[in-house]
């Protein structure tokens, strides 16, 4: 197989709310949508889920349209491949950059799928069709906001509760919530907002029974991980430290965390994650699929990755109309009673609606084996 085109949509989309978590506030998502073809004309869909600000790690949505436009395309237009393994090797000289590389290795995996007839789940080994799922709450300016909220999505159904935290918007909120939900499966998530002196402090966490706390410190740090989960007694897991199966070996080695977060993104797409997810479950560590306010693309994509068995706490892939009124897939991903189905058809195993797509986009552009060809 070789690809032979590839076009790139810029597309922006409004949250239904606007989301604070302890580094950024944002009011849309703009992700790029990879459309690549092989020889035959058969095409493929990924998503590179990026933010716009370099907030949550290095990569911007800019940063990202340079790295997939000016080096990924150019170096796999018309280069024979076979699996996306070895679509991956032909990029594999490009350093970082892992949430537009994970974009452009997804369009090739939906590609791959939709000509052999195979959903991505059974392609990756997937051993369930319905996942539980959890929610992801920012930061709001009240605390009788928030727990309006918890409020909403327990009865919805989620599965777990995963608050956003930062200094000064910690204890007191997991407190009220504990207090008023005393049976809610909860965990909360930093966003690296502490350093390893804020141990006494992030041990006052210890009392509410959480899941969890998710990346405490540094977005570059493992060591003082380390250090913070010999300092305190809820599970410490990472998020932003995590960039490939050789940190998570070193993550384990050190005992920097008790739980792995997974996002497809942060690792560089479909064929680390699986690496990943081997490496955790011979190892005995949990992990659970993290997310990036996906499209309806990668949040399929994400379903798919936790009908993995080692995938055994819920994930923060919610239905689309948590963070969408119109997503860009339809159906829209749906959640009952704390579950969401795993996409069954080949590929991501999902309909675009390419007016909703035209309607929001910003910038688009394709390239083919002869250059850039709009
Ligand atoms: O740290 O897990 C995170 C969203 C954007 C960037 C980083 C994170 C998040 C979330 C929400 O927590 C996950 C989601 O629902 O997509
Ligand atoms: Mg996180």
């Amino acid at each position: 197989m070789k690809i032979v085109r590839i076009e790139l949509k810029r597309v922006r989309l409004p949250l239904v709310r606007p989301f604070r978590t302890s580094s950024a506030y944002r009011t849309h998502i703009e992700h790029i949508l990879v459309r690549s073809f092989d020889e035959t004309g058969a095409e493929g869909w990924g998503e590179i889920a990026t933010a716009v600000d370099p907030f949550y790690n290095a990569e911007t949505t800019d940063t990202a349209w340079h790295i997939a436009h000016d080096f990924l395309a150019p170096l796999v237009l018309g280069k024979e491949f076979g699996t996306p393994d070895e679509f991956r090797a032909l990029y594999g000289k490009v350093k970082g950059n892992r949430f537009a590389r994970a974009g452009m290795e997804m369009a090739v995996w939906d590609l791959v799928g939709k000509v052999l007839g195979r959903s991505l789940a059974d392609m990756l080994g997937g051993s369930r069709s319905q996942v539980e799922v959890g929610v992801s709450l920012g930061i709001e300016k009240e605390i009788e906001v928030l727990l309006d909220q918890v409020e909403r999505y327990v009865n919805e159904g989620y599965r777990r509760v995963k608050l956003k935290i930062a200094p000064g918007w910690d204890i007191e909120p997991v407190r009220a919530v504990r207090e008023r939900f005393p049976n809610v499966p909860l965990q909360v998530d930093a966003n690296s907002a502490y350093r390893l002196t804020d141990a006494g402090h992030l041990a006052k966490l210890d009392e509410f029974g959480l899941l969890l706390i998710e990346q405490p410190l540094a977005e570059d740090d493992i060591v003082d991980h380390a250090e913070l989960q010999k300092r305190v007694n809820t599970p410490v897991c990472l998020d932003e430290s995590l960039h490939h199966a050789d940190d998570v070996r070193k993550a384990i080695d050190l005992n920097a965390c008790r739980v792995v977060n997974i996002k497809v993104s942060r690792v560089g797409g479909l064929c680390e994650t699986l690496k990943i997810h081997d490496l955790c479950r011979s190892r005995g560590m949990p992990v659970w699929c993290g997310g990036m306010h996906e499209f309806g693309l990668g949040r399929a994509a994400n379903l798919a990755v936790a009908s993995l068995a080692g995938f055994t706490l819920p994930g923060d892939t919610s239905a689309s109309d948590k963070y969408w009124k119109q997503d860009i897939i339809e159906p829209a991903i749906t959640v009952t009673n704390g579950l969401a189905d795993v996409p069954t058809g080949p590929g991501l195993g999902v309909n675009l609606e390419p007016d909703r797509i035209e309607s929001h986009l910003v910038r688009s552009a394709a390239l083919t084996t002869s250059g850039v060809s709009a």
